[in-house]
């Protein structure tokens, strides 16, 4: 793919961006996760099963993108936690400013973790850095095992392949098994998770992947502010 001077432009600006807010969650200890997949992978569905079985005390927001309605805010908001609707009027991805403009008001300390919903599209969204701590890509059974191939961007970038609607799989052809061969020919390292947001399959697993990303997220906080105050200390 050929990148005009313009995209360079948009995308060095967003990375800039993106940048700032991975400093502004990171300082304030916030876990974000981004979520990429097709329309009606089943992105809001997953985030709507994981906000009613966080653990109690995790302090969570969650941004979700589209391109018109706030449906999935609407859908999100009945689990008690702040969501916002960024509606991008067009635009096939969020970008960081989007994000940016989308937290104000929110006090990040008051928060562990942001759960982002980008817009439904495994090209667009790839590119464009938001600022997260990781990438997770939402497939689901009844897209195509052949997807990590025809979409390796995503695939490569993404820490975390979720592989949902795990409950069809009795009545669709799709194979498992080669879809996440498939995934890890583009991506050797990439954790795969089988679920369903219906019936709840693989949410443990899933719960566990993310109480290991927020104890880690919160190690690396105390380790900063333990180096602070020993600098502190040295000086004094
Ligand atoms: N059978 C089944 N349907 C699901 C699952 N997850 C989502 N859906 C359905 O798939 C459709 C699209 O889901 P949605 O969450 O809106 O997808 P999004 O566009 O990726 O946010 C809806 O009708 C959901 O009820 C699942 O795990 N199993
Ligand atoms: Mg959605």
């Amino acid at each position: 793919m050929t990148v005009t001077p313009a995209e360079t432009k948009v995308l060095s600006e967003n990375q800039r961006i993106a940048n700032e807010l991975r400093n502004t969650l990171g300082n304030a200890g916030v876990l974000s996760l981004n979520f990429i997949g097709s329309p009606g992978a089943g992105k809001t569905a997953f985030l709507e099963r994981t906000l009613a079985l966080l653990a109690a005390g995790t302090r969570t927001a969650v941004l979700t993108g589209d391109i018109q309605t706030e449906n999935d805010a609407n859908r999100l908001a009945r689990y008690g936690y702040p969501v916002r609707q960024i509606t991008t009027a067009g635009a096939c991805h969020l970008d960081a400013r989007m994000v940016e403009r989308h937290l104000q008001g929110w006090n990040l300390d008051d928060l562990d973790l942001l759960l982002i919903e980008n817009v439904g599209n495994l090209v667009c969204p790839t590119s464009f850095d938001l600022g997260e701590d990781a990438k997770i890509v939402v497939l689901s059974v009844c897209e195509g095992e052949d997807k990590p191939l025809k979409y390796p961007g995503i695939f490569r970038k993404a820490e975390l392949m979720i592989l949902n609607k795990a409950d069809l799989l009795p009545y669709v052809p799709f194979q498992p098994a080669l879809a996440m061969e498939y995934a890890r020919q583009i991506h050797p390292g990439i954790a795969i998770l089988q679920t369903s947001a219906v019936t709840g399959v693989g949410f443990e697993a899933w719960l566990d992947w993310l109480g290991a990303r927020l104890d880690a997220k919160r190690a690396a906080m105390n380790e900063t502010a333990a180096a602070v105050t020993g600098s502190g200390a040295a000086t004094r």
